[in-house]
């Protein structure tokens, strides 16, 4: 992802900060003064847009809340942001579009390379909250939403628990090492799509410590605190064109930046305790409601994401911005969002769940933002099951149509087929095992359809089984031939 440096410009850090051009936002605060508090889990561009835009704010007026960025896998963001000394900035782009150096990363450690300063970060007394964006798979659940035991990482790390390799691992550890000396548990804070994140991951949690020692898992069920949440905010990933903007704009070479719309939305279950970060203060929604938002946003702007990936690409678009802009995939969308994913939802307090939507085809026509379909289009099997098939259950329970339900998942099966046939890689954990539906995929519907509904990973065995189900997909996937 990082560029070769080419230009000429200072390159972003502590010392040049001062030297940007005027109009950029600066942290409000001394970074020398921070300690760490954060300790998060997978810095991509998502936390870097969202988590630590909030932490930022925060900074300014308590510094207790920097965070310790740790990659899992990948030494890319600690080789950009370190010569950086941590900074990077925010390009918000949007009918304002505004360019913000963020300070609130203070430190990155690459987990592979150095797991004994990750468990100093875990296990110290000032760390206080560990926040995580892994993505879907990386919280290693079984189709039955619990944890995959039989997950490769998994079994490494229940085979040799001190040197974890997964996100789970390592919570665990960590909290095994707090346990042991008396510790408070941080609190866990899940900022990925998954419907109930914080609960599921509390029960992932909960079952490897039971695997390590009884009594520490014990601990995490009474004191742990995981609340769920609800994160939101479209930010594409990083390439060439925009680091160019930012230079442009900052007068800095940032080697990587990340960009977002301006809009953002942070919602936690209310249940962090009165020694959490006071992130009410810098606009974070604290709820004992929050199903409602977390519901409202994985049906309604990532459903209709993925149905505007699988059916952008097959129909030749590029960007969600292309998508929306066909009139056929506008109303597809629209219709999705009023007809079938509106019904299933039980509106959060003071939430108008049509102008909800109304609000997020607004944005996905954004023309500030290019946001490539084939990045949503990635780790379908892990994304659908959230964003599509909880709404296809309960509409199929209800007695409702599914029909036009059953077309992102047709587009989906019609999208394997022709990126495998184009020779492009699935990006997926089930990768293997798609390419292989792919060879066997003749053309013929039925036979098409089954070899897809055999992924039991993706769609459960009633589901798959269910005449009226599979006849809309059926219907939907010769309706795309
Ligand atoms: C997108 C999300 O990549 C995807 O699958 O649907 O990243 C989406 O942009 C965010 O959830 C918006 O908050």
């Amino acid at each position: 992802m990082t560029a070769l440096k080419a230009s000429t410009a200072l390159r972003l850090r502590a010392t040049s900060c001062p030297a940007a051009l005027p109009g950029v936002i600066q942290p409000a605060y001394d970074r020398d003064r921070l300690t760490v508090g954060v300790v998060h889990l997978g810095p991509g561009a998502f936390h870097r847009a969202h988590q630590a835009y909030y932490f930022d704010q925060l900074l300014a007026h308590d510094p207790r809340w920097g965070i310790c960025a740790v990659s899992l896998k990948s030494p890319g963001v600690r080789d950009a942001l370190t010569p950086q000394d941590g900074l990077y900035t925010l390009a918000q782009l949007d009918e304002d579009t505004t360019f913000r150096i963020i300070g609130s990363i203070v430190e990155v450690l690459v987990a592979p390379e150095d797991p004994p300063a990750v468990f100093a970060r875990l296990a110290a007394p000032m760390t206080r909250m560990v926040t995580l964006t892994v993505t879907e798979k990386g919280y290693c659940l079984s189709s039955e939403g619990g944890l995959d035991e039989a997950h490769p990482d998994i079994v490494h790390d229940l085979a040799n628990p001190r040197e974890p390799i997964s996100a789970i691992g390592y919570l665990v550890e960590g909290l095994r090492r707090r346990f042991a000396v008396g510790l408070a548990p941080y609190a866990v804070v899940a900022c990925d799509n998954l419907a109930d994140n914080g609960w599921r991951l509390k029960a992932a949690v909960t079952a490897f410590a039971n695997r390590v020692e009884p009594e520490l898992a014990a601990w995490i069920e009474a004191e742990g605190r995981f609340p769920r949440t609800m994160v939101d905010s479209i930010t594409p990933a990083t390439d060439d064109v925009l680091r160019g903007r930012v230079e442009t704009a900052t007068g800095l070479y940032d080697a990587w930046p990340v960009q977002r719309e301006a809009f953002t939305q942070w919602v936690i279950e209310d249940v962090l305790g009165a020694d959490a970060p006071d992130l009410a203060s810098v606009g974070v929604t604290l709820t004992d409601d929050v199903r409602g938002f977390e519901r409202a946003k994985l049906r309604l702007l990532n459903g209709v994401h993925s149905t505007l990936a699988y059916a952008g690409i097959l129909r030749g678009h590029q960007t969600v911005f292309e998508a929306i802009s066909d009139p056929v995939l506008a109303k597809l969308a629209r219709d999705l969002m009023v007809e079938d994913i509106i019904p299933t939802l039980t509106a959060p307090r003071g939430l108008d769940l049509a102008a909800y939507a109304e609000a997020i085809l607004k944005r996905f026509r954004n023309p500030e933002i290019r946001h490539l379909l084939a990045q949503i289009a990635w780790d379908g099997s892990q994304k659908l099951p959230f964003r599509i098939l909880g709404t296809l259950g309960e509409a199929l329970e209800a007695g409702r149509s599914v029909d036009r339900l059953a077309l992102p998942l047709a587009a989906w099966m019609r999208f394997i087929r022709l990126w495998v046939a184009a020779g492009e890689a699935i990006v997926d954990p089930l990768a293997e095992r798609l390419v292989a539906i792919a060879a066997t995929c003749g053309g013929d519907t039925k036979s098409d359809v089954a070899a897809f509904l055999a992924l039991h990973e993706v769609f459960p065995p009633a589901m798959a089984a269910n005449p009226k189900f599979v006849a809309a997909l059926e219907g939907a996937y010769a309706s795309l031939a």
